[in-house]
């Protein structure tokens, strides 16, 4: 009998290439295993051609980039645009959200939502976001519930 075994999601965790800032990283990696994730967490300053590399090697279920330095619209936006442009619709459809402190207006950072939503990622979280949205926001773009074809193994 062929019984449907649950696999974690897998998420990409990055940063962007100009923020050296870890702890955010650290925190977010913790953040998700705790709510059952397998985290595959980049590191600081991630080129956005490592951040390509990463997504066809790991395959993940979404990409949550976070960047506090202040250039995280601008670098964001750039990646982004990288990894959507690329030839496998596999790794360019894959849903990206980012978030953390995206500019250096602190709460003003809100209005950079739009141009980001623009760029292509599928949700944006600025200062001061529920921690709740991003569960569930994630929870729904990862595809929680959904079995793909390889995670239902014969028992
Ligand atoms: C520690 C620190 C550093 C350390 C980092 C060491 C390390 N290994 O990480 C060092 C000294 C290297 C550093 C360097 C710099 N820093 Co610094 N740094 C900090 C500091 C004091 C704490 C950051 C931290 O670790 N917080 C703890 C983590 C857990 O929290 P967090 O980063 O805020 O992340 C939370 C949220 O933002 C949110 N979040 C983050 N990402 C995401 C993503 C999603 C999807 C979601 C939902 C939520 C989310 O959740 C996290 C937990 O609550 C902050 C000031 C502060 N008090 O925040 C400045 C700060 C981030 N740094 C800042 C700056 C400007 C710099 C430098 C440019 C300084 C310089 N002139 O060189 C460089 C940047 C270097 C670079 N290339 O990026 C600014 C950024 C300005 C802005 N965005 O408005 C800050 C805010 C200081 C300030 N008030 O001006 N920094």
């Amino acid at each position: 009998m062929s019984v449907p075994v649950r696999h974690k999601r897998r998420i990409v965790l990055s940063t962007v290439s100009s923020d050296s800032h870890t702890w955010n990283l650290v925190f977010l990696q913790l953040l998700l295993e705790e709510g059952g994730y397998e985290v595959h967490n980049l590191g600081a300053c991630v080129p956005d051609e490592v951040l390509v590399e990463a997504v066809r090697r790991h395959r993940p279920d979404a990409v949550v980039i976070s960047s506090v330095n202040g250039h995280g619209h601008l670098d964001g936006a750039r990646m982004i645009r990288v990894l959507q442009a690329d030839a496998d619709p596999d790794v360019a459809g894959v849903p990206v959200m980012i978030g953390g402190k995206l500019g250096i207006r602190g709460a003003a950072d809100a209005d950079l939502a739009g141009e980001l939503i623009a760029a292509g990622f599928r949700a944006v979280f600025t200062e001061g976001a529920d921690p709740a949205d991003f569960g569930r926001t994630l929870n729904e773009l990862a595809g929680a519930g959904a079995l793909t074809a390889d995670e239902a193994v014969a028992a």
